[in-house]
């Protein structure tokens, strides 16, 4: 079994001045991310995006097997084949299968069947979790710890793009597997999320929600 060799670690550190000013600085920054549900079809560079992604592959992953595939769509045929999918699924959704409880927890953000956003914004980053790689020689090889690297992953990829500049919206139409039919991708890859990607919609409205107080969410003991 071969082990790879180890190199001193490269690592910043700041007086605890600076530490806690980049910390304010940075919770400034992400508190001003929102999710977005109407967005322009303005483009945007894919060279961003290629950026974003990268950061989104620095993630941590069981045994470093990095178990995301990530396909960016921009075809409007394709776009516009993948809203009629998710719309179809999402009617079910909200006719059928979601319990009562579930559409009461909806009903305040005022969601339904409709996903205009899949065709007006200019991207839908499709982020599929491997639950198994092909080594070099061709072999499968399990993944570990595979939702929990692809959504430390995801969140890595929802904080570059809002750092670009770039309104997201986490979609996550139930069931998904239409998407590795229409994206080509194997079985051994789950669905886990489309990432919703572009500028916000001039008019574009948000609900007014909060976060949880830090001491609602934290205990130090
Ligand atoms: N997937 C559906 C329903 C939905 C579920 C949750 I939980 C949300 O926070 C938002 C929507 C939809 O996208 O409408």
């Amino acid at each position: 079994m071969k082990t790879y060799p180890f190199l001193p670690l490269k690592f910043t550190t700041y007086s605890e001045n600076q530490m806690l000013e980049r910390a304010k600085a940075f919770y400034e920054k992400v508190k001003q991310r929102r999710t977005v549900r109407e967005f322009s079809p303005e483009p945007i560079p894919q060279e961003v995006i290629e950026q974003a992604l990268l950061a989104a592959g620095t993630a941590p992953s069981g045994a470093n097997m990095q178990p995301w595939h990530f396909v960016v769509v921009s075809d409007p045929d394709k776009k516009a084949q993948i809203r009629q999918a998710a719309e179809a699924e999402e009617k079910e959704f909200y006719q059928r299968r979601a319990s009562q409880e579930w559409l009461d927890a909806l009903a305040p953000l005022g969601t339904d069947e409709h996903k205009p956003f899949l065709e007006t914004a200019p991207y839908l980053i499709v982020i599929f979790a491997k639950k198994f790689s092909y080594t070099e020689q061709g072999e499968k090889r399990k993944n570990y710890y595979v939702s929990e690297s692809v959504g430390i992953a995801t969140g890595l990829l929802i904080t570059a793009l809002h750092e670009a500049g770039v309104a997201t919206l986490t979609h996550t139409p139930s069931p998904m597997k239409f998407l590795n039919e229409l994206l080509g991708r194997p079985d051994t890859e789950r669905p886990y999320m489309i990432l919703v990607a572009g500028y916000p919609d001039k008019e574009a409205k948000v609900p007014d929600i909060s976060k949880f107080a830090l001491s609602e969410v934290a205990t130090f003991v």
